[in-house]
């Protein structure tokens, strides 16, 4: 067992001396590479890490300080990074994902990324480039607040991960290929802190202290659930939104998601406990026959004193629903605008392939990032047509109140991830156009009190999720599932935020646009590179088989 990992210590200093009196640049520099690893003692594809390591250490910063993430692509493709849950308010050309909103950083060029870091919280820096976050490019970032509105002495975090013994592109690869058999399916391994999950590394407690828990699923794939047994333990966080403080029994979380919880230590340090990490595959289509992997770690008191094992506590878990929490604001349900409704599948196209989609529409870059085209095509920016076929543009208009009815018809659960903000999540129901759903399996229910915030939802199968926002922020958005191999295959819609008002604010720097320019890659016109609507040049879609 490796006591000491310098990859996620906490900075103590950090924790304790950040004062609010000077906002401060948090500077990092990136050399993205390969890396050989064997992280489950079984794999040793060409992982992404930076600076030759993986794990990447993660990213701490405060409240108003400003991030400056210089990137050196030393792999021998295209490269983005992409700060989940950081809404980039003012600076969407900042926020990652490659053909949207900015072109790939090309091998053995560089890139440096600058934004500003409104919000307080835990968040995570990921690939958002053929989804090389699946192949390790992604670490924690997180933000301090200036002032805390919950008290606790000291934090804990837990970052949990999937692993597999291919790279993503590999499987991507072969599921795409109808020629030959599927690839074996595998549930993967599960990491936590960087490390194969059964080397799981103690934490420490004090009697009497109170800590935070900042949890973490950078997942491509899985579920995770984590648990205190012997421990009672608060929701306060959910990705990066505080939530009124609301007990439970443990954390669910999907790929990407956040939670922060608070746990006050027992008085005494006369046993030690273990804290419970499930991988839960049951979520994701449960490879037949697997055992769900399950890892212990020890919560140390004192190193003599004996073990209360997780197994000698109660052992079923009560997951509190989205709905249950109320946001810490106690805002009440935004009024409505204008409602919009999407449907997403998995089904059968022309070209053979069983593909995933928004209303039958499979996601594919387009010739010119989607930001150029709203920066450049003047009042045609507004018509949902100019951004291609394939992209699934919806265009917002400033300042309206949008609720979003996403319907999941399928069987399995897909977390649902909205660049650029978070959201109100106010309500379940069952899909539209599913014989399956119903309101037994898919009960109608809202929070009209106080929706909690958060930037993925998951909706179950056979169900539909309501979630509200504000358009404050203008820009280019992906809408995406965040279960890598779904978005890959088509998952994947965009959100044009005003781009009236995005070209009066005219402000993107000249290094984005050079970035497209020194790759050829046009930096005006339609989707196609074209004026109006002639889309000559751009790929032919699969449609429904
Ligand atoms: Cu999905």
């Amino acid at each position: 067992m490796i006591l000491y990992r310098d990859g996620y210590t906490p900075p103590i200093a950090l924790i304790f001396f950040a004062c609010a009196c000077f906002a401060k640049q948090v500077h990092v520099s990136w050399d993205v590479g390969y890396v050989s690893v064997n992280r489950v003692n079984q794999n040793t594809f060409n992982a992404i890490g930076v600076n030759g390591r993986l794990p990447i250490p993660p990213v701490y910063a405060t409240v108003g300080d400003t991030l400056v993430l210089d990137v050196y692509n030393s792999l021998n493709v295209t490269t983005t990074i992409h700060a989940h849950g950081i809404s980039q308010n003012g600076t969407s050309y900042m926020d990652g994902p490659a053909m949207v909103t900015q072109c790939g950083i090309p091998p053995g060029g560089s890139f440096t990324y600058r934004f500003n870091l409104m919000q307080a919280g835990t968040y995570w820096l990921h690939g958002h480039d053929r989804h090389q976050n699946a192949d390790g490019l992604r670490t924690p970032l997180v933000i301090y607040d200036r002032h805390n509105p919950y008290d606790y002495d000291d934090e804990h975090m837990f970052v949990f991960e999937d692993w597999y013994t291919n790279s993503f592109e590999y499987q991507l690869n072969r599921t795409l290929d109808i020629t030959q058999p599927p690839p074996p399916r595998s549930n993967g391994f599960g990491l936590i802190n960087g490390f194969n999950g059964n080397d799981t590394a103690p934490i420490s407690f004090e009697p009497g202290k109170t800590y935070r828990i900042r949890l973490i699923n950078m997942s491509t794939n899985q579920w995770f659930q984590f648990a205190l047994p012997g421990h009672r333990m608060f929701i306060i966080e959910t990705d990066g939104e505080y939530t009124e403080r609301t007990e439970a029994d443990g954390i669910e979380l999907s790929p990407a998601q956040r939670y922060s919880v608070l746990v006050t230590a027992h008085d005494s340090d006369r046993f030690n406990y273990q804290y419970k990490v499930t991988m839960n595959t049951d979520l994701n289509a449960p490879v037949p026959g697997s055992v769900i992997p399950v890892y212990h770690g020890l919560v140390e008191y004192h190193r003599d004193s004996p073990l209360r094992a997780a197994n000698e506590f109660a052992q079923k878990i009560t997951f509190v629903n989205d709905i249950a929490i109320n946001s810490l604001k106690m805002e009440p349900p935004l009024p409505v605008d204008r409602s919009i409704s999407v449907a997403l599948g998995n089904s059968l196209f022309s070209t053979g392939q069983r593909l995933f989609h928004f209303d039958g529409i499979v996601y594919s870059p387009p010739k010119v990032p989607s930001l150029f085209t709203a920066l450049t095509m003047g009042n045609q920016a507004m018509d949902p047509r100019v951004y291609g076929p394939q992209t699934h543009a919806i265009v917002l208009n400033h300042l309206e109140v949008v609720e979003f009815t996403v319907h999941n018809p399928t069987s399995q659960a897909h977390p649902i991830h909205f660049h650029g903000r978070s959201f109100q999540v106010y309500g379940f129901g069952p899909a539209d156009n599913d014989p399956l759903a119903n309101t037994t399996i898919a009960p109608v229910i809202y929070n009209n009190v106080a929706p909690l915030r958060r930037d993925i939802v998951v909706i179950p199968g056979h169900h539909h999720a309501r979630i509200r926002f504000r358009a404050d922020n203008p820009g280019v958005w992906l809408m995406h599932c965040h279960i890598d191999l779904h978005s890959a295959m088509g998952m994947v819609l965009t959100i044009v935020e005003a781009p009236d008002v995005l070209q009066r604010r005219n402000n993107i720097p000249e290094d984005v646009v050079q970035l497209c320019q020194s790759q050829n890659i046009p930096t005006e016109g339609n989707a196609a590179g074209n004026w109006g609507l002639d889309m000559t040049g751009l790929p032919t879609p699969p449609t429904l088989a």
